[in-house]
């Protein structure tokens, strides 16, 4: 432990993800760059190890082979944890992004499981948690977050027993029937419960991991309390799951949309798009997860029954390249590019798309920009954590103008209550939503979207991570040895 190292005394707060918030480029002459990735929770940390002394972040780096040794970047300490090629292909695109990823937005495409994959996921999970352990101070905290990473609490666990241990959860989690398909389920469990607090988007989420807890391992459940039989000195150790919805940096991005630069942007934007009377936005990951299908098929029908007029009306479909190495991710991309290039054939005239359909990403200011430029903004996925583009298309509009159509299953369905809610498995709800959210008044829009706001702006990522570091720090861990003084 770097601990008994008087020189390096650990950090008070490791945040461990499957990547780094930089990524490494090699440049020409071989050097190596540093590049901000620009993901939600990068954004959400950020804020947060701002405010602590010694903060480190523990991940991947994003090049295959490469453990670059550890580093400082924005104040922070940074600790690469190495990923083979063939570990990239069986831990992270494998068992994580085809077995748990599918299983846990309940299994929209057939989740496939192979005991190769599962074998380099503990493996994965090993490494990152042999790299965290150490670099935390004694009676320091470690956050672990995602579902790359549900093994990492109990390992870290095994090798200190003094530190306080979060995990959280961005997806779902599913019913326990479909998480019971899940092989080596019992170890996915017990890997979790290594941590002290185990934080989910959703109140269902949680009710979902209690039942899987009581029934498979046939633990005591308290409410929220599980008591794990303990891996220390003492006989039970007390794991608490609750609910955290995660949010935006509401102020920052509400800010952005004040600049005269960016009030252009979204003015110039609507004016390339030949000033429809209306623009309707969908942002997405490119992901089966997301139903850009079902939105598409809707939006297809509208414009073949004529409900809408492609001439008054354009909708923006932004599909950010995503896992482009899983098969599933690459099936998905070529069925969105037939829907849209049918759609197109049939109600584009020459000088103007009726869907535009842009498969690569913008950077923060031209997402800003878009947002500010959307009359509605259609959320329609089938599972969804939470949703930061709902979040985020509400904070972008101080001026109360704009509709956000929300589907239920997304995370956000429990706080967002203001949006049009939807049912997107239901093409013809989802075609009436939309004809109504395209149908309010500015007065409408309004009392929705001061209501949504209220909401968001309340609640942004500062509090989220505020409130789940003060939960754990007063989680009790009774194996933990007394704070040596
Ligand atoms: C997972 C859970 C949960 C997208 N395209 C571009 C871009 N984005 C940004 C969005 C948003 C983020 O990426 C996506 O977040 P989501 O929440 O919508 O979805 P996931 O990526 O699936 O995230 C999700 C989240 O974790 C947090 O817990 O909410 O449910 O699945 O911020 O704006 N950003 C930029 N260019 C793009 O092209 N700059």
């Amino acid at each position: 432990h770097p601990v008994d190292d008087p020189a390096r005394p650990g950090h008070d707060l490791v945040v461990v993800a499957n990547r780094l918030p930089v990524d490494s480029r090699t440049l020409p002459d071989g050097a190596t760059e540093w590049v901000t990735s620009p993901g939600g929770l990068v954004t959400a940390m950020e804020s947060v190890m701002r405010t602590v002394d010694s903060g480190a972040w523990v991940g991947w780096a994003g090049t295959p082979g490469q453990q670059p040794a550890p580093f400082e970047a924005d104040g922070m300490s940074l600790y690469p944890v190495r990923l083979d090629q063939e570990e990239i292909e069986r831990y992270y695109e494998g068992y994580s992004n085809a077995t748990l990823w599918p299983l846990y937005h309940d299994v929209i495409v057939a989740p496939v499981f192979h005991r190769t994959w599962w074998d380099s996921y503990v493996t994965a999970n090993r490494r990152f948690a042999r790299t965290a352990a150490p670099t935390a101070s004694e009676g320091g905290t470690i956050w672990v977050h995602d579902y790359q990473l549900q093994l990492v609490p109990r390992m870290i666990r095994e090798d200190r027993a003094d530190v306080r241990i979060g995990f959280f959860n961005h997806i779902p989690f599913p019913s326990v029937e479909l998480f019971s398909q899940l092989p080596k389920r019992n170890q996915i469990l017990r890997g979790l419960l290594g941590a002290d607090l185990v934080g989910f988007q959703r109140e269902s989420d949680a009710q979902n991991f209690l039942a899987a807890v009581r029934k498979l391992l046939g633990y005591h459940v308290d409410g929220q309390t599980i008591s794990v039989p303990g891996l220390g000195a003492a006989p039970v150790r007390e794991v608490v799951a609750q609910t955290f919805p995660i949010s935006i940096d509401s102020t920052a991005v509400s800010a952005l949309t004040e600049e005269p630069e960016l009030r252009e942007r979204a003015m110039q934007l609507r004016r390339d798009l030949g000033n429809p009377q209306h623009v309707v936005l969908g942002v997405d990951r490119l992901d089966y997860t997301k139903g850009i299908r079902h939105r598409l098929k809707a939006w297809g029908e509208l414009l073949g029954d004529g409900s809408i007029d492609p001439r008054e009306t354009v909708m923006i479909q932004v599909a950010t390249p995503s896992r482009e190495r899983v098969e599933a991710y690459q099936q998905l991309r070529d069925e969105v590019e037939l829907i849209v290039g049918r759609i197109n054939g049939d109600h584009s005239s020459i000088g103007r798309a009726a869907v535009s359909y842009q498969h690569r990403s913008f950077d923060r200011r031209d997402m800003t920009a878009l947002f500010m430029a959307a009359d509605v903004v259609l959320v329609t996925a089938l599972r969804d954590g939470m949703n930061l583009v709902a979040k985020e298309y509400v904070a972008s509009r101080p001026d109360l103008r704009g509709v956000l159509v929300l589907s239920e299953f997304a995370g956000a369905a429990d706080e967002l209550r203001a949006a049009v809610m939807v049912n997107p498995h239901d093409i013809d709800e989802l075609k009436a939503a939309i004809l109504r959210a395209l149908a309010l008044t500015d007065e409408e829009q309004e009392e929705a979207m001061r209501s949504l706001r209220h909401q968001v702006m309340e609640n942004d990522v500062q509090a989220w991570a505020h409130d789940f570091l003060q939960r754990l720090e007063h989680s009790g861990a009774p194996d933990r040895g007394p704070k040596p003084t």
